[in-house]
């Protein structure tokens, strides 16, 4: 499947030399506006660390690699056929499976650190595992689940093998990457890992009839644009696990514009296999190794291309955090608020849906789950920072779709519609993730619902 899609995305990029054509005029040169969306998503999400420490013989590789991906990929469809028969292809990659078949804790850590003594496993990511495997195991142990000790077991030996998988033959990302669903299924791998994480008494969903109603658009061919906060590297597994009751078709389609290390780090790349994905280079890192600037752009374009693509098939749900990066919390308050909306974010992809052909239609977003894995407090490279994980609860709501026309009908000047626009789809997360906040944090639970949020446990409620 994944190698099928591998295929279609290439044939695609291929035979869409004149992309660009299907852009907006406004998206000329598209280099600008992916540099707004760009910024939009220094998401790390899904890595249980906060700047992993990669060896660089890694991260020199997996670059190398990403750019032989994409000469291959532009020169000519043999290379593009071998590059798709490659280390894209899941069912053909070979590994040793060692961490699967572990009985017990001590075992699975001995044979870390025997992988790395004989050298199939670099240090720094070695270390990375022991880490990640303490981490999770005081998280899960925290929730009083019984049998706790199998299901860490379980699920961090499996989350190892596929991180050691990674290591010896890394998966390449193409633009758009379509959830890996078989041989192996990376999108349930996350769900049962994450889960254990949540505390569902305490987790809401806000405005579920919202969900039935981007059920309806989307049967209906249009697209949906779902413009978020981003709070951690476990935002997708969150929108998921909450919606899997209700909504599971909604939960898996889901497509997420991530930033590079999701895709880049053998850490989170497992946990990222398992969504789909546009993936851009963030604009706060575009400059980090100059020989790579040139690729990032490049790949950054082929993105773009790639959701304009997506976007005209229709029937697309997308999420997107324009904010930039990940919330952090008020230095003098010390409490947490969604980042503000950088508005060119908002309207490069308001007109990309509005361009698509297809009727679309953008809605805001909150999520509250930084507690679950809560970035460390200054943004980047702490290498060797601990990352706390905790079993806590966590919600997401979604307000009522937001027209452009509607919000701007009064403005003088396309700039200030811009403002006026994103400002009203901030105020509206902004809204939504103080209810959040009132219902977990401060304990009120159901009764935080408003007028305007309706909250809800839906899986108390199945069936
Ligand atoms: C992982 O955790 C889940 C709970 O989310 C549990 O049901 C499952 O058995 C564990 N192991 C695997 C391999 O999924
Ligand atoms: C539009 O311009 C007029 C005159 O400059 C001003 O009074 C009005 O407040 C502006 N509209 C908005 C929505 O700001
Ligand atoms: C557009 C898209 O990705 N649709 C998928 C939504 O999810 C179901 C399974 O839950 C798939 O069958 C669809 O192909």
């Amino acid at each position: 499947m994944l190698n099928s899609h591998l295929s279609l995305s290439l044939s695609l990029s291929l035979s869409s030399s004149s992309a660009t054509a299907l852009l907006p005029r406004a998206f000329s040169p598209a280099a600008s506006a992916l540099r707004a969306v760009a910024a939009a998503s220094s998401s790390r999400w899904i890595s249980l660390r906060p700047s992993p420490p990669r060896s660089t013989f890694l991260r020199v590789r997996g670059m190398a690699e990403l750019v032989q991906d994409k000469e291959s990929t532009e020169s000519s469809g043999a290379a593009a056929a071998a590059a798709a028969s490659g280390s894209g292809d899941e069912e053909a990659r070979q590994h040793s499976r060692i961490f699967v078949d572990a009985r017990s804790e001590e075992e699975l850590l001995s044979l870390i650190t025997k992988e790395k003594d004989e050298g199939r496993l670099p240090p720094n990511v070695a270390e990375g595992m022991e880490e990640l495997f303490h981490n999770y195991k005081n998280a899960v142990f925290q929730s009083g689940i019984p049998h706790a000790d199998e299901i860490v077991l379980s699920n961090m030996s499996v989350a190892l093998d596929r991180i050691f998988l990674d290591v010896e033959d890394p998966f390449i990302f193409p633009p758009y990457h379509k959830a890996a669903r078989e041989p192996f299924d990376y999108y349930m791998f996350g769900q049962n890992y994450i889960r254990p994480l949540v505390d569902f008494r305490n987790s809401y969903v806000g405005n579920i009839p919202v969900f039935d109603e981007i059920r309806e658009k989307l049967q209906e061919g249009h697209n949906v644009v779902l413009i978020s906060n981003h709070q951690t590297e476990a935002d997708p597994a969150v929108i998921a696990l909450l919606l899997e009751g209700t909504h599971s078709h909604i939960a898996e389609n889901v497509t997420y514009v991530a930033g590079d290390r999701v895709v880049t780090d053998p850490l989170c790349k497992p946990f990222s296999m398992g969504r789909n994905l546009v993936c851009v280079y963030s604009k706060k890192h575009m400059f980090d190794v100059p020989e790579l600037v040139e690729m990032k752009r490049r790949s950054n374009t082929r993105s773009l291309k790639e959701m304009a693509l997506l976007l005209r098939g229709g029937s697309q749900l997308l999420w997107i955090a324009p904010s930039g990066g990940r919330d952090r919390p008020d230095p003098l308050t010390g409490e947490w608020y969604p980042a503000p909306f950088d508005s060119a974010v908002v309207d490069n992809m308001r007109r990309l849906v509005e361009h698509s052909a297809v009727p679309g239609h953008l809605y805001p977003l909150a999520l509250l789950c930084y507690d679950i894995m809560p970035p460390p407090p200054q943004v980047e490279k702490e290498i060797g920072e601990r990352r706390v994980i905790t079993f806590h609860g966590a919600g997401f709501s979604v307000g009522p779709e937001i027209k452009f026309n509607e919000v701007t009908s009064t403005c003088n000047d396309s700039e200030e519609a811009k403002e006026v626009y994103a400002r009203a789809l901030y105020e509206s997360s902004t809204a939504q993730y103080n209810i959040l906040k009132c219902a977990i944090h401060d304990k009120k639970g159901l009764e935080a619902s408003t007028a305007e949020v309706s909250l809800s446990q839906p899986w108390n409620y199945e069936n």
